[in-house]
């Protein structure tokens, strides 16, 4: 349905002539940088909190959408579908987060024959029903963490479920997501008192008692695969990310390749990464996150439907440009890259810069940024929206940058990103530059001992 959007808009001539970003800081930048390389005209959208931003002064137009609360502007569906209109937006690029896997958002730019840039309202409703996604891939053999195919109707079934999987178990919400909800057994007994407790919790914090069980995967790593598909049946993965480092499930350092995946390894996360993207009917960029078991078992976990924060360690050691190639499929052009095209070339990682207090708990840090020195000088990259006496506000998530390397191999990223972390200066709020400099220093992540419990051990 896209394409045939794209052919009764353009005719023969596919590409946009304007893209609509539908979203701010730093991602907002990196997509309207992609357009201006293409020649594509940019428009912006606004809160009241962002009129004096970087994305509305890089964009060629700019629309006010409302108020500061993201509820309010950047969650709001009809003020960006009528920004666009208004301004006759060919296309509409949502970036990560706010609406970017939303349903809704995506149907009504397709009601609204804008094109949008992503994977089709149906597919990001497949992809997103977990219960109903889990089923299919089983049915087709694709590995997924052993469990309870349903939710749990006692803890006697619990129980059962659990003498056939092993302990130790894991009891999820059905209503919950993100970590939040879930208990951990190693026994029978142990089983029987989490299982009460955690309907009870799902009950009261979600409004569905819904549990279900799996077995509990012990120090796993989060290793995720970009890939990219088009309106055509072509499908090309674009190596792994290794994202096991992140606190209360929010990732803090990417990098890519992982030093726990070999060129076979590639070959089968890559392969089981792109017959999930067919089983969904998916286009367009996408992740396809794994748990990986200290034994190289794999487990898919879900789909992001979008392009992620850490996409950039991903581009510099492939050299392709993934929201570029976003835009190009949207526009309904065949995948010009093929997987034989595909060589990973050195070691890239990413450091979230967030503006929140690494002393104080990750707090958020919200305050006026005095000034600024950004690290520069070979194989760096800083995607941000900061700049000096910019105001960050409380009203959006705490990432305000972020800092990427790339170089020939592993030891010699680390040795970069601490030399990078070292010019970095941020004052007049507090930041993570600090705390990343010391993760940098850790023997055991310098070897590449790492899961996704790491930082809670540090
Ligand atoms: C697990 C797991 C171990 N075993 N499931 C946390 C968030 C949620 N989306 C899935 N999560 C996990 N599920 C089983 N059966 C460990 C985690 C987990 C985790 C997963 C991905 C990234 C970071 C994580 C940090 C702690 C726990």
């Amino acid at each position: 349905e896209q394409l045939q959007i794209a052919f009764k808009n353009f005719g023969g001539n596919m590409l946009f002539k304007s893209i609509l970003i539908a979203n701010r800081g730093e991602i907002a930048v990196r997509v309207i940088r992609a357009c201006k390389e293409m020649g594509i005209k940019t428009i912006a959208v606004f809160s009241d909190a962002d009129k004096d931003s970087l994305h509305v002064k890089y964009a060629d137009d700019a629309v006010h959408i409302g108020p500061a609360l993201s509820r309010k502007s950047y969650l709001n569906i009809d003020n960006i579908i009528g920004a666009a209109k208004k301004t006759n937006a060919d296309a509409i690029h949502p970036g990560y987060g706010f609406l970017s896997e939303n349903f809704n958002f995506a149907k009504a730019c397709f009601d609204n024959h804008i094109i949008f840039i992503g994977p089709s309202a149906q597919s990001i409703a497949k992809a997103g029903d977990k219960s109903a996604a889990r089923q299919t891939l089983m049915d087709l053999g694709i590995p997924i963490i052993p469990g309870s195919d349903d939710i749990l109707s006692s803890s006697d079934m619990a129980c059962k479920v659990a003498d056939t999987v092993g302990y130790p178990v894991i009891l999820k919400a059905a209503g919950g997501g993100g970590g939040r909800g879930m208990r951990i057994a190693s026994n029978k007994e142990e089983l029987i008192t989490a299982f009460s407790i955690a309907s009870g919790e799902a009950k009261i914090a979600f409004g569905n008692p819904d549990i279900y069980l799996e077995k509990y995967i012990e120090k796993p790593r989060h290793i995720e695969i970009q890939i990219l598909g088009d309106h055509f049946g072509n499908y090309i993965h674009l190596a792994e990310r290794e994202c096991s480092i992140q606190l209360r499930y929010q990732k803090l350092i990417e990098e890519s390749p992982s030093s726990f995946v070999d060129e076979n390894f590639r070959v089968k996360l890559g392969k089981t990464a792109i017959r999930i993207a067919k089983a969904f009917d998916y286009t367009n960029a996408g992740t396809m996150e794994f748990l990986v078991d200290k034994n190289k078992n794999f487990y898919f976990m879900e789909v992001n439907a979008r392009v992620q924060v850490e996409h950039p360690v991903t581009e510099l050691v492939t050299g392709v440009d993934i929201v570029q190639q976003q835009i190009l499929i949207a526009a309904g052009e065949k995948l010009d890259l093929k997987q034989e095209d595909i060589h990973l070339n050195g070691w890239s990682m990413e450091c979230r810069i967030n503006a929140t207090d690494p002393n104080d708990n990750f707090m958020p840090s919200p305050g006026q940024i005095e000034s600024i020195l950004f690290p520069g000088g070979p194989g760096i990259r800083i995607d941000t929206h900061i700049h000096d006496k910019y105001m960050v506000t409380p009203f959006y998530d705490s990432l305000i940058g972020k800092l990427i390397v790339w170089a020939k191999d592993r030891p010699a990223a680390i040795n970069r990103m601490s030399r990078a972390l070292s010019e970095f200066e941020i004052k007049g709020i507090e930041t993570t530059i600090g705390f990343y400099k010391k993760v940098f220093k850790n023997d055991n992540f310098q070897k590449g001992d790492i899961d996704t419990h790491f930082l809670e051990r540090i």
